[in-house]
């Protein structure tokens, strides 16, 4: 078999001089790659010696740590296909995603093992173990045996690497089956195409379980063989600080917006940087003008999403355009739709469809939603609306998909809706996305009581919700109402729901 396993392209990337730096960490510790090396094979070995067979899936819900990254490389490593999970899913999320992706092992942090351990006995699962925000725990106590050498076990270029669940508008989890060949493809490109060099040395503050910080950054450094400062969560006065002796940062706009309220942030404090990307989110021209001002930097914009890896992304050289996400990847092709399936002319809106080696083969155990999802032509349905410049670059102007992005996470309403609706005293909810100025969207519930029972208040729902919800999907605002407003088909106006409670109002 060919090796097409995605930890073997990274290895054949690492400096030959093995003492080089692949992490410094927030407490001093620097991990080298031949550190990182060692211990992702002692990792490896640990899983494989499970009896997990190569493709078993392993759930990881855990708080960033260098540790973390390293199991993410034992898995490739060891060929079994990660599962990663937000640390802020509660005990229902994280339930539907090992029994659905049936687990072969999970490893989490030791404060959710209260619920966990019932939870991976009564779902017959046999292998847990805890791993911390310090990289201590179980996994690591049990790995401490194992042989510091092991051989990747190969891949064939279409073998699974990574299921990535993604929320859905019915409120139904998809897991996102993610090959090697879509994850090299896409850090081929990124690499070359963002001109990786061998003295950079990138900032890592994203949270290490969505495809940003986890794919896009990450893969990065590791194909480049070179250095990330690596944190376990964004900080902007730390990021100010830090980029007098770094080149690369990669962020969410939220990341941006927080960083120009840092005095800090100026055309000095920045010359040693070389390139600011931004995506995951829609970036405000606003904010791409006023980080220009300040820093002397021009935001690199980019588009992508958990199915498809990055898709396209605003030059290097040449103008990077406020407002647009450029133009589409080498080796992505990128159409936009209208309704009848006719591809728009430059400057119409329509839908855009993607296709390329970086594109998701399918839905884990759903034929159904493969089919929805993808065109006669094999193009992948992306649910995001926008139009082409007569010169090639993409704008992202609207989704037909009822999404809500806050903070760079994704929020789905009917989710929310969902677990709202299932509380005492409600009759029905509706949920939408308002501006806001911190994580560009604020998650805002609207709630109609039972009628007769005793109206739940705007904190007990709140309250109820943080215990089901990771706490980025629970409305920032619940507002209380008599009745929704519906249109003659008695579809609920969230459009005059986002006036109502937007931030003039709400
Ligand atoms: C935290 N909170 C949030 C969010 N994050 N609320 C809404 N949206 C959020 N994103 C809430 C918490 O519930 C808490 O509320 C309060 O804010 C403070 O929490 P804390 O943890 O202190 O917040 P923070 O550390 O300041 O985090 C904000 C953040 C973080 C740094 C913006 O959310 C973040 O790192 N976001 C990046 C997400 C990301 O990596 N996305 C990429 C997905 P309470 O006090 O009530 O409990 S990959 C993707 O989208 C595609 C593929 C792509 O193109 O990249
Ligand atoms: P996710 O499901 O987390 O992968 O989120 C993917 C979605 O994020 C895309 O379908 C877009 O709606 C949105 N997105 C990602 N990058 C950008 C960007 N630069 N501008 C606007 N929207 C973006």
């Amino acid at each position: 078999m060919n090796d097409d396993n995605l930890y073997s392209l990274f290895e054949s990337r690492f400096p030959t001089d093995r003492s080089q730096p692949l992490l410094h960490c927030d407490d001093g510790r620097v991990v080298s790659y031949g550190e990182a090396e060692a211990i992702a094979s002692r990792y490896a070995a640990f899983l494989a010696g499970l009896g997990l067979e190569p493709g078993a899936r392993v759930a990881v819900q855990v708080e960033k740590s260098p540790e973390a990254l390293l199991v993410y490389l034992a898995c490739l490593k060891a060929g079994l296909a990660y599962l990663p999970l937000n640390s802020a899913y509660q005990e229902g999320e994280v339930g539907y995603f090992l029994e659905n992706a049936e687990a072969g092992a999970v490893i989490a942090q030791p404060k959710s093992f209260s619920w966990l351990v019932p939870l991976a006995q009564r779902l017959g699962m046999r292998h847990v173990f805890s791993l911390d925000e310090y990289g201590q725990g179980t996994f690591v106590e049990a790995a401490r045996g194992s042989p510091g050498t092991f051989a990747t076990v190969p891949r064939s270029a279409d073998d699974l690497a990574a299921i990535l669940y993604t929320s859905g508008t019915t409120g139904r989890s998809k897991g996102a089956m993610i090959s090697h060949r879509n994850l090299a493809s896409n850090a081929r490109v990124l690499h070359a195409c963002w001109g990786f060099r061998p003295d950079d040395v990138l900032i890592h503050m994203l949270p290490l379980f969505h495809v940003h910080g986890l794919f896009v950054a990450s893969h990065c450094v590791l194909m480049n063989g070179t250095a990330m400062r690596f944190h376990a969560k964004f900080d902007a006065k730390r990021a100010v600080a830090e980029f007098a002796d770094s080149t690369v940062f990669m962020g969410v706009p939220t990341f941006y917006t927080r960083l120009l309220a840092e005095p800090g942030l100026t055309r000095e404090a920045c010359a040693k940087m070389r390139l600011f990307v931004s995506g995951s989110a829609p970036l405000l021209a606003e904010t791409h003008v006023a980080f220009e001002q300040r820093s002397g930097h021009r935001i690199l914009e980019r588009y992508g999403m958990t199915e498809t890896g990055m898709l396209t992304s605003n030059p290097l050289e040449g103008e990077r355009r406020a407002g647009t996400v450029g133009f589409p990847l080498p080796g992505t092709q990128v159409r936009v739709m209208d309704d009848t399936g006719e591809a728009c002319a430059a400057g119409d809106i329509g839908h855009i469809q993607v296709k390329g080696d970086n594109v998701l083969s399918g839905y884990w155990r759903l034929p159904e939603k493969n089919k929805e999802e993808f065109t006669a032509d094999g193009y992948f349905r992306t649910g995001d609306v926008g139009s082409f410049s007569k010169d090639g670059y993409l704008s992202i102007v609207g989704r037909s998909k009822d999404l809500i992005i806050t903070g760079g996470y994704n929020v789905y309403p009917k989710e929310v809706e969902l677990a709202i609706d299932e509380l005492p005293g409600v009759q029905e909810s509706a949920v939408v996305g308002v501006p806001h100025p911190d994580f560009g969207e604020a998650v805002t519930a609207v709630v109609v009581p039972r009628a007769g029972a005793e109206p739940p208040t705007e904190a007990q729902l709140i309250a109820a919700l943080k215990a089901r919800l990771a706490n980025f999907k629970v409305p920032k605002r619940v507002h209380v109402v008599t009745e929704l407003p519906r249109n003659t088909m008695g579809k609920v106006q969230k459009n005059l729901l986002r006036d109502r409670y937007g931030p003039a109002k709400g």
